[in-house]
């Protein structure tokens, strides 16, 4: 049972492929990978925190991790099996610009309303700002969380209404690209 479960039928691959950039032979190789650690086919909360505290051992990862296990755990089931695990990856690393920010902005979009509040993305800059820790070589900037908040809202926020909607925020990241850095902090776990 164990063999024939390490590999994907035609099926599940024709599916998978309609939602990723990826080919049918990488598509097999993740999921030897996943099922290797995973032999459930389930991510958990537990598992997914693990990976990230190799990442960054110098930090405190936990709260940035659950974060962004709720935009990877797309059905909000409480695990991330690897239909929801190799979407976020296509995404995160072969995706095109607008499709990395409306990614991001889900992860900034705590509560999933719609907005991005300046509490919500305070809270993803400090989850930020604990994980890279103060020994790791990830530059991060002097300002404090609060700071930083401010100075994006300063730039995206066009219509001064303390909350970024999809457009402010795409519009705003492509003029800085260092709102991506969330982005790119996992691009180097993956
Ligand atoms: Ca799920
Ligand atoms: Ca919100």
């Amino acid at each position: 049972m164990g063999k024939a479960n390490s590999k994907l039928s035609a099926e599940q691959i024709k599916d998978l492929q309609e939602c990723t950039y990826f080919e049918k032979k990488e598509l097999q190789q993740w999921y030897k990978g996943f099922k290797k650690d995973c032999p459930s086919g389930q991510l958990d909360r537990a598992g997914f925190q693990r990976i990230y505290k190799q990442f960054f051992p110098f930090g405190d990862p936990t709260a940035f991790a659950e974060h962004v296990f709720k935009v990877f755990d797309n059905d909000s089931s409480g695990t991330i099996d690897f239909k929801e695990f190799i979407c976020a990856l296509s995404v995160t690393s072969r995706g095109n610009l607008d499709e990395k920010l409306e990614w991001a902005f889900q992860l900034y979009d705590i509560d999933n309303d719609g907005y991005i509040t300046r509490d919500e993305m305070r809270q993803i800059v400090e989850a930020i700002y604990k994980m890279v820790g103060s020994n790791s070589n990830v530059p991060v900037d002097e300002d404090t969380p609060e700071k930083r908040v401010d100075k994006i809202f300063q730039m995206m926020d066009k219509n001064n209404d303390d909350k970024l909607t999809l457009e402010e925020f795409q519009e705003g990241s492509r003029q800085d690209p260092s709102i991506l850095q969330a982005l790119n902090l996992y691009d180097h776990i993956v």
